[in-house]
């Protein structure tokens, strides 16, 4: 065994062993790789675990009847998912529906959602998905929830400013904390900080009277360097900005493509993501044997380029037009 196994890695090992479900396994070595200190010494584990993960993500995806242990997992659809994530009440379902066509409970008691619910946000062109959550509370949190967060691409922390959001914020990061889940302003290589997730505060109902008073006292005593947006989901003020600051926290982009002697595609762009968006990325986006084929691009780009012959390095932006070549 590795030198200098932590405790909390111990118990996750042991919460491995005692899983009965695959979704409780995977759960588990998902902790334990994010948990295991990293050196010389844990780097065969560290292998030895991402296999484990991946055979167990491949078994649970082919169980045809499998859907009961993986009801919890809602896959990712459009852009990026980012989970809404809060306190009871805070509105978190009423931003959903304020967002996305999907049809939320909302009621003024706490506990309200109780699953997953996913819902497709328009923006531009192009669709991101928001998933809505149960809350973080200390009174109660179903045990897949964390990992339903973990998963995500990004975190809209959610707070009340009816009631007290400094606390509230304050005890969701806390509570994420313990699950090694940290939120942070500037974009993430997950692979590198496996416990980094983009993050983004609403501060919500903001109709409400006093509500400005309220979010200057959050601003001033909050701690972290995430951003801050006022909405009411209620009223739909501060939406269009929200859905801004999310879909650019997703660091994705747009790129249209074109058949030879053909129009461009401009009803149905790929999404690409910044930091893995060469001509090649897009290529094996598109298909593999695209990928595996590629000989050259031409490429259209406002009033830059007209057409010009380009190679599998180049790096695309938003809104260009690629025509490949096999
Ligand atoms: N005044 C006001 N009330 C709001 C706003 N957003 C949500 N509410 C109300 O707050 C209550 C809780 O809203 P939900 O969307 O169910 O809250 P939630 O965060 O999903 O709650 P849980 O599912 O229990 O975690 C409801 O009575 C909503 O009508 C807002 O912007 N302004
Ligand atoms: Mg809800």
């Amino acid at each position: 065994m590795p030198a200098n196994l932590t405790p909390p890695y111990l118990e996750a090992e042991k919460r491995y062993r005692e899983a009965k479900t695959p979704t409780e396994k995977l759960a588990a070595l998902e902790e334990m790789l994010t948990i295991l200190p990293k050196h010389k010494g844990t780097d065969k584990l560290r292998a030895d675990l991402t296999k484990r993960i991946s055979k167990l993500k491949l078994e649970t995806k082919k169980k045809a009847g499998g859907k009961k242990q993986t009801e919890y997992i809602v896959e990712k659809q459009g852009g990026g998912q980012i989970v809404l994530v809060g306190p009871p009440n805070s509105g978190k379902s009423t931003i959903l529906f304020g967002l996305t066509n999907a049809a939320a409970e909302i009621a003024d008691y706490p506990f309200t959602t109780r699953t997953p619910l996913p819902g497709m946000m328009p923006y531009r062109d192009i669709y991101i998905q928001l998933l809505d959550l149960p809350p973080v509370s200390r009174e109660f949190v179903p045990p897949w929830l964390f990992d339903a967060i973990r998963r995500a691409d990004s975190a809209l922390l959610v707070v009340d400013l009816y009631a007290d959001p400094l606390e509230q914020l304050n005890q969701t990061l806390e509570m994420l904390k313990e699950h090694r889940i940290i939120p942070t302003r500037q974009n993430v290589n997950r692979e590198l900080d496996r416990k980094a997730i983009r993050g983004l505060i609403a501060a919500n109902k903001m109709d409400i009277p006093q509500a400005a008073a309220v979010l200057d006292i959050l601003r001033e005593l909050q701690e972290t360097d995430l951003e801050i947006i006022p909405i009411s989901a209620m009223t739909g003020q501060g939406l269009e900005a929200l859905k801004d600051h999310l879909v650019a926290g997703l660091g994705i982009f747009r790129v249209y493509t074109k058949k030879p002697g053909k129009k461009p595609e401009l009803d149905s762009p790929y999404i690409m993501k910044k930091g893995a968006a060469t001509i090649l990325d897009l290529a094996y986006t598109i298909h593999r044997d695209l990928g595996e084929n590629f000989k050259y691009a031409r490429l259209w780009r406002g009033n830059e380029f007209q057409g010009q012959m380009f190679q599998r390095d180049f790096a695309l932006q938003d809104q260009d037009i690629v025509e490949l070549h096999t």
